[in-house]
């Protein structure tokens, strides 16, 4: 039933945001953050310790550990289904615009162009002295931290740590996109960190309607919301 009514919806739609959170990644072996299956812990520490802004002054070296081996979990991570049906929707609405949340590269990997990376992204870090960012290669590093080919100083992962602002840029761009959206397709995510959850709730308030595709859903597009509980993975492609 919810699942006609998306399609019904998203037949009319001429704007669509699509806001996607680490649930669309799951089915690609990448653990989630919070909720069901496998929760990213490390060492014993879960990530809201050490993704924090404070961890970049204490331990440098403990965030290049953390960040080295999620990037060798992520070496051997697929794109799967629902990026891909993310990828193919790009050209079937007049204005399309993916927000993202993740920093795993896995939307570009699956052919999305355009990709506004609210969290920035894994694959890249960025200098602490001279901020110029370099792409990061999947084999592991011999040094930790890595020096920056410009000017010597310690790289850091190119990600939006708990406790850093957002790329000020990214965020405005995926609130304009939001405020024209006719519909908003929300996947995977628990819409609990913020500022970022605000995008849906934009969508929301200008009279879009949200889908929600989620196991578990948030219930972040309120009651107007077409909530649809399955696997991201299942459910995008029907749609
Ligand atoms: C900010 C990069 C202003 C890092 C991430 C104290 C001090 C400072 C700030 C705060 C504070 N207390 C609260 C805050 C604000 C904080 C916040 O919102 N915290 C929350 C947790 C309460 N936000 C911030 O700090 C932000 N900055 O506020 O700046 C400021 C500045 C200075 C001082 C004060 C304020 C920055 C937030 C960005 C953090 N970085 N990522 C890294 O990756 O290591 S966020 C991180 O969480 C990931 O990016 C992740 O995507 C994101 C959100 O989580 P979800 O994507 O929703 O994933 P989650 O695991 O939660 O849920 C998965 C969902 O998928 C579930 O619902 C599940 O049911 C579903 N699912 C599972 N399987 C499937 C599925 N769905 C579909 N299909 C499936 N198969």
């Amino acid at each position: 039933m919810s699942i006609k009514r998306a399609q019904e919806v998203l037949s009319l739609a001429r704007s669509v945001v699509v806001f996607t959170g680490a649930g669309v990644s799951a089915e690609s072996g990448v653990p989630t953050f919070r909720g069901g299956g496998g929760t990213a812990v490390w060492r014993g520490m879960d990530a809201m310790q050490l993704s924090s802004a404070r961890m970049v002054g204490e331990d440098l070296k403990l965030v290049w550990e953390w960040f080295e081996y999620r990037r060798d979990l992520l070496a051997r991570c697929e794109p799967n289904l629902a990026h891909l049906a993310i990828a193919a929707w790009e050209s079937r609405f007049p204005e399309f615009t993916l927000v993202t949340q993740n920093v795993d590269g896995l939307h570009d990997k699956a052919g999305s162009s355009a990709a506004i990376e609210l969290h920035g992204n894994l694959w890249r870090g960025r200098c602490l002295e001279c901020s110029s960012r370099v792409p990061l290669d999947m084999t592991p590093h011999v040094e930790i931290p890595p020096a920056c080919r410009d000017c010597g100083g310690n790289l850091r992962p190119d990600v939006v740590l708990f406790g850093e602002y957002l790329p000020a840029e990214s965020f405005e761009k995926a609130r304009e996109s939001a405020g024209r959206a006719d519909v908003c397709l929300v996947v995977g995510t628990s819409a609990l960190v913020y500022p970022a959850a605000e995008i849906p709730l934009v969508c929301a308030q200008r009279g879009a309607t949200v889908i929600e595709v989620n196991p578990e859903p948030s219930g972040i597009g309120g009651s107007r919301s077409i909530m649809i509980a399955g696997r991201a993975g299942d459910v995008l492609p029907l749609l």
